[in-house]
């Protein structure tokens, strides 16, 4: 095999993306799966399940969906055990289901903020647990979490998401230090603002044709002067699911277009 196939390959590894059937898990998974790799995907309901489905199957591949609450850890703790039962063991974890509630703080009910911290910090950690015995047995494993640039800045009304996500940061550098010794990396993707159905409130068109406010506050403090897609995080992905990302171990991976280096477009 050539050294760059050698080095980026995830051929034949089995790779579980939560909350995989649309957006960016999607399209995560279906960069593993044009890559040679296995692919499971779980999400909360049968319909996003069959939507998922059909997706993978236009784009010509034949994967494994299972309808799967991420926080609820008897039905994660199932759902392992059927992925490795049809798949194989999970090689690859890419704990990327996620909410966001835009609700000022001093509005937000206290379920809504324990909903969001469940989902997106809490569920990552019943998810991770569920796959690491195995990997910790074969001495190997990849887990990806999927973080934001809520888990370095914040913003107005996404108190309980940017806590959520930097809880998840840190959850990844803990795991990277607790099992690193069996040659399990444990790193963060950070996807800047990209295009998905979860950031279409803030990319909707004015009554005037003209761009949302906040669409046009990104676009000035990307210094890519655009959104991000879901295809941007392929490669990312890439490199953190194979050999080629085996001593980079704690990181959050940035995609975000620069955003984090950059102080905004000067008047
Ligand atoms: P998303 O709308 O956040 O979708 C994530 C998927 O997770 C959806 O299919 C969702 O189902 C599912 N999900 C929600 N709760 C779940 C649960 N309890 N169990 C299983 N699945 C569940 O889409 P996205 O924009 O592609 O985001 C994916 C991840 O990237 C999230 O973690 C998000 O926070 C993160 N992220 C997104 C952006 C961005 O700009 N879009 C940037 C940075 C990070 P439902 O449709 O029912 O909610
Ligand atoms: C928001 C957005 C963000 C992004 C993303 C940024 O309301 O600010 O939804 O939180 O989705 O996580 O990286």
């Amino acid at each position: 095999m050539d050294f760059l196939k050698d080095q980026f390959s995830v051929k034949g590894k089995v790779a579980w993306v939560t909350g995989g059937s649309y957006g960016i898990g999607l399209n995560i998974a279906l960069a593993y799966a044009k890559a040679g790799a296995k692919i499971a995907f779980n999400d909360i309901n049968r319909e996003l399940v069959d939507k998922g489905l059909a997706a993978y199957k236009e784009a010509g591949f034949d994967v494994k969906g299972y309808v799967c609450d991420v926080t609820d850890e008897p039905t994660v703790q199932k759902t392992a055990k059927q992925i490795e039962k049809d798949l194989g063991p999970v090689d690859i974890l890419v704990n990327n289901a996620g909410i966001i509630k835009r609700i000022p703080m001093h509005e937000m009910s206290v379920d809504d903020w324990r909903l969001v911290v469940d989902i997106d910090l809490t569920a990552p950690f019943i998810v991770a647990k569920a796959v690491l015995p195995s990997m910790m047995e074969r001495r190997s494993g990849k887990i990806i979490n999927i973080c934001s640039m809520m888990s370095e800045l914040g913003r107005e009304t996404v108190a309980a998401y940017a806590a959520a996500k930097g809880g998840l940061k840190m959850l990844t550098r803990n795991i990277a230090s607790e099992y690193g010794k069996y040659n399990i990396q444990c790193n963060g993707i950070g996807p800047g603002y990209i295009a998905t159905p979860q950031t279409a409130p803030l990319r909707e068109k004015q009554a005037d044709g003209s761009r949302h406010p906040f669409d046009s506050f990104i676009i000035a403090k990307t210094p890519a002067e655009r959104w991000g897609t879901p295809e941007d995080l392929m490669g990312p992905a890439i490199f953190l699911g194979s050999k080629a990302s085996d001593f980079v171990n704690g990181h959050v991976l940035y995609v975000d277009g620069g955003i984090l280096a950059y102080i905004g477009k000067q008047p």
